[in-house]
Formats: structure tokens, C-alpha cells, sequence
């Protein structure tokens, strides 16, 4: 295992030089784990064309996932060593253990890393299916590692969507955000205000066909990240932010007009009538019907660039929406403006500033002991272009270069050491209208960005970093992901 290129890289890696572990053709997979084996066996099948069966039982099986408890050490290396793993590969087998799912899960992704990069080939290709020898302790550093589409400004169908979550599971990632309403396209179906989708998700920035969900679409969405361990994080943006409802319903506004639908870039210029009633009975039937759709923990209510709300009302529209999403049993996520709003149990804040910062609502937001998610604009924010060169994307945070998203520390950006319960990576869509502009923005940083979330911050560098992710560049290639490449990267 000496010089492995696993990304994100695992927190303990011990060779066992000279010993090769090769895949017969008649292989067996026993797993402990249906959906673990499963997602093994059809990682693997297409380019190795063996059978691979994947049992619950079998006396000398050639892999084997086994739920139980892993070594000890793994408690040492992480707070959260339910989502860890062990990988033992002998020259005659290999044993994943992890002690719940997601950790054997985990276990397979790292597994898949160490075959050749031909493995991830669509078509068959010769072997031998090897891997090297060794024992591979691992477990996450963050338990929230994320990432988020802004499906607003520019609609992806969910096929695209679920492209991204395979993806993004390589690496570990296990919450996808979706920023599902905004001034350009309201994107999920409420059957208690119909006309959100048909007249609010109607268009987009530039003017095209824009769309919305079905919560048909949205459940099988669902249910396909969470076969893959990843949680899905509905946003609906509010106070601001809500041309596309506002443009729907004319009582949601405070003179009672609806507004044209908006395709242009601008921020800051809308805003629900806070003082009407309607506005509430608005958000608790959305709240719900999203709520209903998500069985994930999160909730996520925006309230950023609330530029044409008062403070005032800004503050008292805060003030009776946050208790609404307590009350249907899901915790609070907002942009960290809602630090200055009243606190609601359990908050989560997700910081999205940059250098020199932070601004008084995040220290508002630390004050009052929120939890942190940390999204900083000059590390993560995937609409900033790499350099000049860029051909979509925007820079008012800056260039940042897969370095840039690697080079840091989640655990001392901040000052007073908040409870940062992880990091997420925001792909906001003005500039962004293909699916290959989604994989030019996202690859390689998100990749980057895996590793901050996932591995110690003793275990990373640049260095090795740089090296380990040149070799993702031949099975990104194989996966049909169209990545940047990067210069400050070595690809093979
Ligand atoms: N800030 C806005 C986004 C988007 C972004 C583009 C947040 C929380 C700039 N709000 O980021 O809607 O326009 O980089």
C-alpha cells in the first residue's frame, strides 16, 4: 500500500509490502451488507466481466464485508467512528469491517481506489484486478461533509443530480444541498400553492425553460442518496431571495402586485410581505410538504441578502419561521445572517464569508453557541472561477485554485474554535447552465474539498495530495466526468 492514491486519504495506512491481493474470475462477495455488496459488485462487474455474486453467506468468500466492530483505534482517530472502516487485504482476500453501513460503505469506496484506474472502465479491460497488501484504518474527521447545487438560478433534471450524488459518494461526501428556490426558479411542487411550479418554476437566468420537481422526481432522488449514505438538504431561501414565489402569488407581496418573473443576476431586491398572514400560512404549508419529502435531519430556511427586508422585520419573520421547523422535528440551517436573529436549539449557520471576516452576525452566531457549517467563499465557493482563464464562473471571492480549496485548516479558520459540525461546497449557478459547466467547476476541488471534510488534518499536504489526485484524472476519464485540468496538478 505504499504510495496508494486513495482520495480522501485515509487516516492510517499500514503496508504489507511484497503481499498482492489478485480478483479470480469466479469471485465471491459476502457482505453483511445487501446495498455495501451490491454497490461493490456493480462498481466492479463492467470492467472486470466477472460474475461476482454478492451472498450472505459463504465459507471462504474472496471479499468480505462484514458489519461488527472494527479496531478499537478507530475511536482514537475519530469522533465518528460509526462512519469508519478497517480494510485488511491478504494475498487470498480482503475484509472490509465497519460497524454500521455507511462505514462499510466508506470501506468500499477506498477498496474500489485501490484497484487499478482501468476498474472504473464502462467496457471490459484485461486485468489482473489487483490490490496491494496492507491494513487501512480510516474514519471522518467532520460528520457533515458536503456539497450543494444551486438548482435555482439554472434547473438540472435529476438525472444530473444523480450523477452528481455517485460522484460526489466516491469521495465520501455524504450531504447533497439543494438550493431549491431563489429569485430566478422556484424548483419542488407544493400542492397547497400550485402555481409555484407551474408560473414559478417556469423560466431561468437567461430566460430558458427553467423546471421544477415532482415530488415523485424528488423522492426517487432521495432514496437514491441514501442507498449511497448521502443525506439530501433541502433549501428555501427566505426573507429574500423569492421572486419566483412572489411572482406566483400576488398576496405574498406587500402591495398585493405580483412581479414579472426574473431572469437577470442581480440579488437583494425581493422580499415576502413579513406582515401579512398569508406569508406565514405560506411557509408552514411549504415547510411541510418539503419537510415530508426529506427525512434527512436538516432543514434549511436561507436568509441571506434579505436586502429589502428591515432589520426589523427581518428579525421578527425569523423569529416565528425557525420554531416552525422545530416543530416539524428537523433542525435549522440558514446562511450565517440568521445569527442575528433569535436562536433556535440546535442551529446550524452556515458561514459562507471570507478573509479578513468574520462580520458581527456570525459573531452573533458564535455568541449565542451555534454550530457551524463552514462554507467560505475564498475556499469553497465552486462559481469562482480557477484563474482568468475560466470560461464560466465569477471571482468576486476570488481565484481559487485547487490549492486554494485544499490549503487550510477547518479547525482554526474561525476564530474561538466554534463547534464546526463539518464543510460543505456550494456550486451557485448564474454562470452555470450544462452539465459539463458543473463538472469544470466541480472537479477537481470537490475532490479537494472531500479531503478537508474527511481525513486529519495531520494525515494531509499539498504534496502528497497533489499526487494522490492526479491519478482520479484517468477515472474521472473513464466516468465520463469532464474536470479542469488543473496545472498545479501532475496528471498522469
Ligand atoms: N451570494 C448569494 C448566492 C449567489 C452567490 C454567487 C450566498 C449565500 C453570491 N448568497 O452565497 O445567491 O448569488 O457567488
Amino acid at each position: 500500500m505504499n504510495g496508494i492514491a486513495v482520495v480522501p486519504v485515509p487516516a492510517r495506512v499500514e503496508p504489507a509490502p511484497g503481499v498482492t491481493f489478485t480478483l479470480p474470475p469466479r469471485a465471491v462477495i459476502r457482505s453483511d451488507s445487501a446495498a455495501a455488496g451490491e454497490a461493490l459488485a456493480t462498481a466492479l462487474r463492467p470492467a472486470t466481466g466477472f460474475a461476482l455474486p454478492v451472498v450472505e453467506r459463504h465459507t471462504e468468500p474472496d471479499i468480505e464485508l462484514r458489519l461488527g466492530e472494527p479496531d478499537p483505534a478507530l475511536a482514537d482517530i475519530s469522533e465518528a467512528p460509526e462512519s469508519g472502516y478497517e480494510i485488511v487485504v491478504e494475498s487470498g482476500r480482503v475484509v472490509v469491517r465497519g460497524r454500521t453501513e455507511a462505514g462499510l460503505f466508506h470501506g468500499v469506496q477506498t477498496l474500489l481506489q485501490l484497484f487499478p484506474s482501468a476498474v472504473d472502465s464502462g467496457t471490459v479491460q484485461h486485468g489482473p484486478w489487483t490490490v496491494p497488501g496492507g491494513r487501512i484504518l480510516d474514519a471522518p474527521r467532520y460528520a457533515y461533509r458536503g456539497a450543494m447545487l444551486d438548482v435555482s438560478r439554472h434547473f438540472f433534471g435529476v438525472d444530473a443530480l444523480i450523477r452528481l450524488v455517485d460522484e460526489l459518494s466516491r469521495y465520501k461526501l455524504n450531504v447533497l444541498h439543494l438550493h431549491l428556490s431563489d429569485d430566478q426558479g422556484w424548483r419542488i411542487a407544493v400542492d397547497a400553492w400550485p402555481r409555484l411550479a407551474t408560473v414559478g418554476g417556469a423560466t431561468q437566468v437567461g430566460g430558458g425553460a427553467g423546471g421544477c420537481y415532482t415530488k415523485a422526481e424528488f423522492a426517487a432522488l432521495v432514496a437514491h442518496a441514501a442507498a449511497r449514505h448521502v443525506t439530501i438538504v433541502p433549501e428555501i431561501d427566505m426573507p429574500g431571495h423569492t421572486n419566483a414565489a412572489l411572482s406566483a402569488y400576488a398576496q405574498l407581496n406587500a402591495d398585493g402586485v405580483a412581479p414579472g418573473a426574473y431572469t437577470g443576476v442581480d440579488v437583494g431586491f425581493s422580499t415576502l410581505a413579513v406582515d401579512r398572514e398569508v406569508t406565514y400560512d405560506f411557509v408552514r404549508d411549504v415547510l411541510a410538504e418539503v419537510t415530508a419529502l426529506t427525512p434527512g435531519p436538516y432543514l434549511h430556511i436561507g436568509g441571506d441578502e434579505a436586502k429589502s427586508t428591515s432589520t426589523e422585520d427581518y428579525l421578527a419573520f425569523m423569529g416565528r419561521v425557525q420554531p416552525m421547523v422545530t416543530a416539524l422535528g428537523k433542525t435549522v440551517v440558514g446562511w450565517h445572517q440568521i445569527g442575528s436573529a433569535r436562536r433556535e436549539p440546535g442551529r446550524i449557520v452556515q458561514y459562507w464569508g471570507h478573509e479578513p471576516e468574520p462580520d458581527e452576525d456570525l459573531r452573533a452566531a458564535l455568541a449565542a453557541g451555534d454550530r457551524v457549517l463552514l462554507s467560505p467563499a475564498d475556499r469553497v465557493y465552486l462559481d469562482m472561477k480557477y484563474d482568468a482563464g475560466t470560461r464560466i464562473g465569477v471571482d468576486w471571492a476570488g481565484h481559487i485554485t485547487t490549492r486554494t480549496a485544499y490549503d487550510w485548516d477547518p479547525g482554526t479558520l474561525l476564530p474561538g474554535r466554534p463547534d464546526v459540525i463539518g464543510v460543505e461546497a456550494p456550486l451557485w449557478t448564474e454562470t452555470v447552465a450544462t452539465v459539463a459547466d458543473i463538472d469544470l467547476l466541480t472537479f477537481p476541488r470537490l475532490a479537494a474539498v472531500a479531503e478537508v471534510a474527511w481525513s486529519p488534518q495531520a494525515a494531509r499536504d499539498w504534496t502528497s495530495f497533489r499526487s494522490r489526485l492526479a491519478a482520479q484524472g484517468p477515472r474521472w476519464t473513464l466516468r465520463g466526468i469532464g474536470f479542469h485540468p488543473d496545472p498545479e496538478i501532475p496528471w498522469v
